[in-house]
C-alpha cells in the first residue's frame, strides 16, 4: 500500500508545488523502511546471538552473511534516501533520516570485496578479544595449554592479588596478547574509513562524532575541564596509597600511576582497589561482595546438602545451579528498582533467552551486553555473572538498556534508539546512583549497622560511600575519554599505525597520570587490549554517559520531591521519578536528545555541575587528605617510547575467530 502511495505521488513531480510531494515521497520511504527494518533486525540479531554465545567458525560464517545482507539493505536505504539530502522535509521525516545515516557503528565500504574484507576483518579481531588466552611455555618452550589464563582469570590476579610481580605478569599477559592485532586492526581502520567517506563523512571519528553532535571534541574537552579537578584529587590520594602500599614502585617518574596496580586491566574502574583506598579503618564498610558471597555460600551449602562428597559430578552440578541461582537473584534485584518505578516486569522471553553464566564447554564473548532481537518485545542480557559488586552494578546498567529497549517499542522502528547513544548507557547507570547504603540495607545487600551511628559514623559513612562511587564513576572518566580521542587521531590519520602506542600511552599520561610500569614500545598495540577497540564500538558515549547520569539522577531525585545531600538521595519506590524516567524512555529517539535532555532535566546541555554537586563533599574531604603533599603528574617520563621490551612473556592463543559487527549495547 505504501509503496502504491509512493507510485501515485511520483507521477506528481513537476507539478506546482514540488515540496510537499518531496516531502510525502520521503515519508513513504520512512514509512517502509519503519515496515521492513525489524524482520531484518531479527534475522541479524539472531545470527550475531548465536556467534556471541558460541563462538566458532560457523556460527561466524553465518553471522557475517547475516550481517552482509543487513549492510546491502542498508546501502540501499540510504541511496534511496539520498534524493532527499537537503531537502526540506517535515520534522519527524528528516530525523528519521537522520537516525538512518548513523545506524551502522561502522559503515560499510560500497565495494562488495572490501565490504567482506571488513567483515572477516572485524569477525577476527574480535574472535581473537573474546577467545584470547595467554599461555606461558612448558620446558620444550611450547605453550602450555594448562598454563593458559584468560581475561577472568587475569582480571583476577589484578583484582584481588596484591602482590606486585604477579600483577604485573597479569596486566603483561593480557596485553601482549595483542601486539599480533595490530595489522589487522590498521587494515580494518582504512576500510572503514572508507567506508565513512563512501557514505559522507571524512572518516570514521567523523561519523561518530556526526552521532553525538553537539558534543564534539571541544565540546568533551569544556567536560573534562570541570571534573578534572576532581579527579586530580582522587588520583594524587591514590598515589600516597600507592606508595604505602608498593613503596617506591607505587608511582612512576612524574608522579605516574603504574597501570597495573588500580585493580583493573584498564586502570579505569578503580573500585576492585578498595581495600588499598580506603579510609583508614573502613576497609570492610559498605561491602555488598561480602553479602553477595554470604548468599551464594548459603544457596551452594543447600544445593550440595544430599550430594554425597565423593559424587563429582552432583556437587560440580550443585555448585552450577547456586551460581545461576545467584546469577538471576542479583537480575531480579536490579528487575525490582526498575518495577519500582513503575515500569514492568521482564518478559518470560527475556528469563528462558538471556544469559547469566560463562558456559563450561564453548567460547562466548563475556563483555556484557544487552539485546533488542527484533523491536518487538525479544530483549536479552548476555553476561557472565559472579558475585561480586562490580557485576551486580553491571545487570543495573544492563537492564537500564533493556528497560529503554521495552519502553520505545511502540515508537516506529527508526526511532527505537535512545535519544542518543550516551542517554542509552547512562540510564542503567543513573539507577547504580541511587543505590545509596540505606537502599543495599534495605534490599538485604548490606548489614543494618549494631547500633543507631552517630552524627560522626553518618559522617565517615558518606565519605565511604562516595569514595566508592568516585572510584567506579569519577576514576573512568579520563580513561573515557582518551579512548576516542585516541580513535580519532587513529582514524584521521594523524595517529599513523607506527605511532599507535606511543600515542596511546601518551593520552592515557596526559589524562589519567597513568603509565605502563614496563617499556612498551612500538610493537605492541596495547590499545587493542580493551574489548570496544577490538570490537570497534564507539566510546565517547560512556564518557557523555558519565556526565550525564548525575544530571538524571539530580531531575530524578528533585521530582521525587528529595531536598537533602544530593548524594543520599534513593528514588526507589518514587512514582513521580518513575513518570519523569518512564516519559524519557517511552520517547526514544523521536525527537533531538537535547529537546528529550530539555524534557527530563530542564537543561539541553550536558554539564558537570550536578557530579560536582555529588561529589561536593568527597571532593572537600580528599583536599584535606592531600594537604602537604605535590599533586599533578607530567608526562615527560612516560617509558612508552622506550626501546622494546626483549621478549613477549607468554604467547597468543587464538581460537576460532568471533561474530562480525554487532548490534547490542
Ligand atoms: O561496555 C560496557 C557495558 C556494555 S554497554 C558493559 N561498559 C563500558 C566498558 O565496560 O568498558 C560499561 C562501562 C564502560
Ligand atoms: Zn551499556
Amino acid at each position: 500500500m505504501l509503496a502504491l502511495a509512493a507510485c501515485r505521488r511520483e507521477a506528481a513531480t513537476g507539478t506546482a508545488s514540488p515540496q510537499p510531494d518531496m516531502q510525502a515521497q520521503a515519508a513513504v520511504l520512512v514509512a517502509r523502511i519503519n515496515r521492513d527494518y525489524p524482520a531484518l533486525q531479527a534475522d541479524t540479531s539472531a545470527a550475531q546471538w548465536l556467534s556471541s554465545t558460541d563462538i566458532n567458525p560457523d556460527s561466524e560464517r553465518l553471522a557475517a552473511a547475516a550481517n552482509a545482507r543487513w549492510l546491502a539493505t542498508l546501502d540501499d536505504w540510504r541511496r534511496q534516501a539520498r534524493r532527499f539530502d537537503g531537502k526540506p522535509l517535515q520534522a519527524p521525516t528528516a530525523l528519521a533520516l537522520q537516525r538512518l545515516r548513523t545506524l551502522d557503528a561502522t559503515p560499510a565500504p560500497q565495494d562488495a570485496r572490501q565490504r567482506t574484507e571488513l567483515a572477516a576483518l572485524s569477525a577476527r579481531l574480535q574472535g581473537l578479544y573474546g577467545t584470547g588466552r595467554a599461555c606461558h611455555a612448558d620446558d620444550t618452550g611450547q605453550p602450555d595449554p594448562r598454563q593458559c589464563r584468560d581475561l577472568r582469570q587475569l582480571a583476577q590476579v589484578l583484582a584481588g592479588e596484591r602482590d606486585y610481580a604477579a600483577q604485573l605478569q597479569a596486566w603483561q599477559d593480557w596485553h601482549d596478547l595483542f601486539a599480533p592485532m595490530k595489522r589487522d586492526y590498521a587494515r580494518m581502520v582504512e576500510l572503514a574509513n572508507v567506508g565513512a567517506r563512501d557514505n559522507g563523512f571524512h572518516d570514521l571519528g567523523a561519523r561518530w562524532r556526526s552521532a553525538q553532535d553537539p558534543a564534539s571534541s571541544a565540546e568533551m574537552q569544556r567536560l573534562w575541564e570541570q571534573v578534572k579537578p576532581l579527579y586530580a584529587q582522587l588520583h594524587c590520594y591514590a598515589r600516597t596509597r600507592l606508595r604505602k602500599e608498593y613503596g617506591d614502585r607505587g608511582a612512576l617518574p612524574g608522579g605516574l600511576l603504574p597501570a597495573h596496580l588500580l585493580g583493573d586491566m584498564w586502570a579505569q574502574d578503580w573500585s576492585n582497589a578498595w581495600d588499598l583506598l580506603a579510609p583508614a579503618g573502613h576497609d570492610n564498610a559498605l561491602d555488598v561482595t561480602t553479602n553477595l558471597q554470604r548468599q551464594y555460600q548459603a544457596d551452594l551449602e543447600q544445593q550440595t546438602r544430599d550430594v554425597d562428597d565423593d559424587d563429582i559430578d552432583g556437587q560440580f552440578a550443585a555448585e552450577r545451579a547456586a551460581k545461576l541461582d545467584i546469577a538471576r537473584q542479583m537480575t531480579r534485584r536490579a528487575e525490582d528498582f526498575y518495577v519500582s518505578l513503575g515500569l514492568p516486569q521482564l518478559p518470560d522471553g527475556y528469563w528462558q533467552r538471556s544469559r547469566f553464566l560463562r558456559p563450561l564447554e564453548r567460547d562466548v564473548q563475556c563483555h556484557a551486553s544487552a539485546w533488542d532481537m527484533d523491536f518487538a518485545g525479544d530483549v536479552r542480557t548476555k553476561m557472565c555473572i559472579e558475585p561480586n559488586e562490580a557485576a551486580l552494578d553491571t545487570v543495573y546498567h544492563e537492564l537500564g538498556h533493556v528497560y529503554y529497549y521495552l519502553s520505545y517499542v511502540k515508537q516506529p522502528a527508526l526511532f527505537q534508539s535512545g535519544a542518543s547513544d550516551a542517554l542509552h548507557e547512562a540510564v542503567g547507570d543513573t539507577i547504580v546512583l541511587a543505590l545509596t547504603p540505606d537502599y543495599l540495607r534495605k534490599a538485604g545487600l548490606l548489614d543494618p549497622p549494631a547500633d543507631p551511628p552517630t552524627p560522626k559514623q553518618q559522617q565517615a559513612e558518606l565519605i565511604d560511600a562516595q569514595l566508592r562511587m568516585a572510584l567506579m564513576k569519577v576514576a573512568p572518566l579520563p580513561f573515557d575519554l582518551l579512548l576516542d580521542r585516541w580513535r580519532w587521531g587513529v582514524f584521521d590519520g594523524s595517529i599513523p599505525p607506527s605511532d599507535y602506542n606511543a600515542a596511546w600511552w601518551k593520552l592515557r599520561a596526559d589524562y589519567q597520570g597513568i603509565a605502563p610500569a614496563l617499556p612498551r614500545g612500538g610493537e605492541f598495540f596495547d590499545a587493542g587490549a580493551k574489548y570496544h577497540v577490538a570490537a570497534n564500538m564507539e566510546y565517547a558515549r560512556y564518557f557523555l554517559a558519565g556526565i550525564l547520569q548525575f544530571q538524571l539522577y539530580k531531575a530524578l531525585c528533585d521530582a521525587s520531591g528529595y531536598r537533602g545531600e544530593l548524594a543520599a538521595c534513593s528514588f526507589y519506590g518514587n512514582a513521580d521519578a518513575g513518570k519523569k524516567l518512564r516519559a524519557l524512555l517511552e520517547a526514544g529517539g523521536s525527537a533531538p536528545w537535547p529537546q528529550i535532555l530539555q524534557q527530563a532535566t530542564g537543561s539541553e546541555r550536558i554539564d558537570a555541575s550536578a557530579l560536582l554537586e555529588y561529589f561536593a563533599p568527597l571532593h572537600a574531604w580528599l583536599e584535606t587528605q592531600n594537604q602537604g603533599q605535590s599533586c599533578g603528574w607530567t608526562s615527560d617520563a612516560i617509558q612508552a617510547s622506550a626501546p622494546p621490551a626483549k621478549a613477549a612473556s607468554a604467547n597468543a592463543e587464538a581460537h576460532a575467530p568471533g561474530t562480525a559487527s554487532a548490534t547490542a549495547q
